[in-house]
């Protein structure tokens, strides 16, 4: 039982970072990791390529100036960025039936039928935003490229999800180690779009929300081997959720063969397997189904140190603090 809320002076410990209140504050949460970005990265495939990476400048810059409440700019992409997102599109439509999991493919056909996912052009965030909201009232804001932990996660639990607007190079369509707009629209949105799912994607936010560091870590690594790499049964059959095994067709086959090792997901020691994020996992956790991932989850967020408890009002868009007693 909680003692209430008290929404402007709860006795939140000086030493709980910092974290977003209301979905306004998330124009402070935009922070980037610099890891693999084609201007400091020899291996990127635009490190060589000036046009390309003044493409990406300047696509970044939308998501820089972009704030709480304004429509997502839409982008006129190029034929080649299209084209790339074409060659993408349709193995992803071939391998889709046979190695995606249900949910996923309910609601990519959603995203067909409203003529939001088609094969000649980019989709613009702004639809698919608009698209999201009302299925499970997860909406979009443009990042400008891969953003801290604590950043992304924080988004989540306003049921916002920070994606990128530029395209990855046109030499390497099926697979790069960053996102990009293609891995956000065909690796994320389906699954944003289903309930389920998106409640448990939105509780991995709330319960990065004021997290020491190290619980920052887990979190990402729970994100990582559950939202972007994660595998599930379905009829006893092995099949793909994760995000990046879904916009990128060379995991996804890696992923389902038997090169990898496979272990079943169980928040406690997933969280604390270390990962590497340039080549294919060697590893990958498999759910029984959504349900029990969260199931799993509650019960592993239970036994984190934060001494209080948050909620979201979806009302306000406000996270209420709650004290626990
Ligand atoms: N490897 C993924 C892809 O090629 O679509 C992107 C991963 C982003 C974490
Ligand atoms: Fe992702």
């Amino acid at each position: 039982s909680f003692a209430g809320v008290d929404l402007l002076s709860d006795n939140i410990s000086t030493k709980t970072p910092w974290f977003p209140r209301h979905a306004s504050d998330l124009d402070n949460c935009n922070h980037l990791m610099t890891k693999y970005e084609p201007e400091l990265d020899m291996n990127h495939p635009g490190f060589a390529d000036k046009e390309y990476r003044e493409r990406r400048k300047q696509i970044a810059e939308i998501a820089f100036g972009y704030k709480y409440g304004d429509p997502i700019p839409s982008i006129t992409y190029t034929e080649s960025e299209n084209a790339t997102w074409q060659r993408v599109f349709n193995t992803v439509v071939d391998l889709m039936p046979k190695h995606a999991c249900r949910e996923y493919k309910a609601a990519f056909g959603k995203l067909q039928a409203a003529d939001i996912f088609v094969p000649h052009r980019i989709p613009q965030l702004e639809d698919v935003s608009n698209f999201l909201r009302k299925h499970t009232g997860f909406t979009l804001r443009p990042a400008a490229g891969l953003l801290t932990a604590r950043d992304f996660l924080a988004s989540l639990a306003f049921r916002v999800f920070q994606s990128t607007q530029y395209v990855r190079h046109s030499n390497s369509p099926f697979h790069t180690p960053e996102p990009d707009c293609i891995h956000e629209l065909l690796g994320h949105i389906p699954l944003l779009a289903d309930p389920s799912f998106a409640q448990f994607s939105q509780e991995i936010g709330l319960a990065s929300l004021g997290a020491s560091d190290s619980e920052i870590e887990k979190l990402s690594t729970v994100y990582w081997f559950t939202v972007e790499f994660g595998l599930c049964k379905e009829n006893q059959q092995l099949k793909a959720y994760g995000a990046a095994l879904l916009s990128s067709i060379g995991e996804l086959l890696h992923a389902l063969s038997d090169k990898p090792e496979l272990r079943s997901f169980e928040p406690a020691s997933t969280s604390v397997q270390p990962y590497q994020d340039q080549e294919y996992q060697p590893i990958y956790y498999v759910a029984e189904s959504f349900e029990d991932a969260k199931e799993k989850f509650r019960r592993w967020v239970s036994t984190m140190s934060r001494p209080f408890e948050v909620r979201f009002n979806p009302h306000t868009e406000r996270v209420e603090v709650l004290d626990s007693v």
